[in-house]
C-alpha cells in the first residue's frame, strides 16, 4: 500500500502532535494544522489523500470546514471526523455534512490503523482514476488533432477548413469585418509528378505546405490543404490591400524554395497560382459558395499565365 498524504486538523496541540506521530509511524506524510481556516488554506497546497478533521474547534467547527471543502473542491477526498462524542445522531449528522467516516477520541490504535487501510484503498483507486483521466484527455487531444490534420502536409485538412470557414463567415458577418481567402494551386504539378515521381511530388507538396504554415501561423490565420495540390489560406480581419501584399509575399516565398521543375512551361522552378477574395461576409455565404467563387478567380490566374495572383 502506498503512503497517503494526510491533512490533520485539531485545535488541541498535544492531541494533534500525538496523532501526527502515529500517522507518521504508519508511513504516511502528515500536515498538521490547528484551525479550520488553516485547513481550508492548506488543503489545495498540500493536496491530501485524506483529511482527519476534529469537529469541535473554536474558530470554525469541523463540520463547517468539511462543508467549505466540499463546495470549493470538486474532487472527493475522504474526510474522517474526530470527536469526543459518539452519539449516533452526531455520527449521522457528520456524515450527512460531507464526512466519510468517524473516529471517537481518544483514538484507538487498532481502529485507526484499520480505517487508514480502508482509506488507502480509496486513495489508490483515486490515483488510478486520475491517471486514467489524464490518459483519456491526452488520447482525446491526439484524436482531435488527427481528425483536423492533413496526414501528408500536417496542415489543417479540408474538414477543419470547412468548419473554420463557416465559423469565420458568421463572425465576420456579425462584426462587418473583411475576411480574406486565398486559394493556391501548384502550377504544372501533373508533369512534375510524371517526371520526378509521386514520392518527389509528395515532398514538393510538403515543402510548399511548410512555407504556408510558417507564413500564416499568426492568430487569425489558417493554412489548410484543400485537396491534391491545392491549398487555402484564411486571414481574419484582413482587407484587400493587405491581402494583395500577402499574395505577393507568398509568391516570393515559393520562389525562394527554388524547387527545380524542368517540365514546367512557366518557369524552371515550382511556382503557384493564387486566386484571392477579400470581402465583408453577409453571414449567409456557405463554404461551398466561397470555394466556387475563389476557384473561378484562381482559374483566371492560370489563364493569364500562372505564377501570379488574381484578386
Ligand atoms: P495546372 O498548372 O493547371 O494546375 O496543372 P496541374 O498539372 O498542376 O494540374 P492537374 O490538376 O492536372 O494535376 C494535379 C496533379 O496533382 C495530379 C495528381 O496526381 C497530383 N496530386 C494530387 N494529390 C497528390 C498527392 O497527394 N501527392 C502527389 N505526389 N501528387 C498529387
Ligand atoms: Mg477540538
Ligand atoms: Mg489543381
Ligand atoms: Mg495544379
Amino acid at each position: 500500500m502506498e503512503a497517503m498524504r494526510v491533512l490533520l486538523v485539531d485545535d488541541v496541540h498535544l492531541e494533534r502532535m500525538q496523532l501526527a506521530m502515529r500517522l507518521q509511524r504508519l508511513g504516511h506524510v502528515v500536515e498538521a494544522v490547528g484551525s479550520g481556516h488553516e485547513a481550508i488554506e492548506k488543503y489545495p497546497v498540500f493536496d491530501p489523500d485524506l483529511v482527519l478533521l476534529d469537529i469541535s474547534m473554536p474558530d470554525m467547527s469541523g463540520v463547517d470546514v468539511a462543508k467549505q471543502l466540499r463546495i470549493q473542491h470538486e474532487e472527493w477526498v475522504p474526510i474522517i471526523f474526530l470527536s469526543g462524542h459518539d452519539e449516533p445522531e452526531m455520527i449521522a449528522k457528520a456524515i450527512d455534512m460531507g464526512g466519510d467516516d468517524y473516529l471517537v477520541k481518544p483514538v484507538n490504535k487498532i481502529v485507526l490503523a484499520a480505517k487508514l487501510k480502508a482509506m488507502q484503498r480509496i486513495a489508490s483507486m483515486r490515483h488510478k482514476l486520475k491517471e486514467a483521466t489524464v490518459q483519456l484527455e491526452n488520447a482525446n487531444e491526439l484524436l482531435s488533432q488527427q481528425v483536423n490534420e492533413d496526414g501528408l502536409t500536417k496542415l489543417a485538412n479540408r474538414r477543419h477548413l470547412d468548419q473554420k470557414l463557416a465559423e469565420l463567415i458568421s463572425v465576420h458577418g456579425r462584426n462587418n469585418f473583411s475576411l480574406t481567402m486565398i486559394m493556391i494551386d501548384v502550377d504544372h504539378f501533373k508533369p512534375y509528378n510524371d517526371y520526378y515521381g509521386h514520392l518527389e511530388g509528395d515532398r514538393c507538396l510538403q515543402q510548399v505546405a511548410k512555407e504556408l504554415k510558417t507564413n500564416f501561423s499568426r492568430a487569425g490565420e489558417l493554412a489548410a490543404r484543400y485537396g491534391g495540390e491545392e491549398f487555402v489560406i484564411l486571414i481574419s480581419n484582413c482587407d484587400k490591400t493587405r491581402a494583395v501584399r500577402e499574395c505577393e509575399r507568398l509568391k516570393q516565398c515559393i520562389k525562394k524554395l527554388e524547387i527545380p521543375h524542368s517540365k514546367s512551361t512557366t518557369s524552371n522552378i515550382v511556382t503557384v497560382s493564387q486566386g484571392m477574395v477579400s470581402w465583408v461576409p453577409t453571414g449567409l455565404e456557405t463554404p461551398e459558395n466561397m470555394y466556387e467563387i475563389v476557384d473561378k478567380v484562381l482559374y483566371k490566374a492560370k489563364e493569364q499565365g500562372r505564377n501570379r495572383f488574381v484578386a
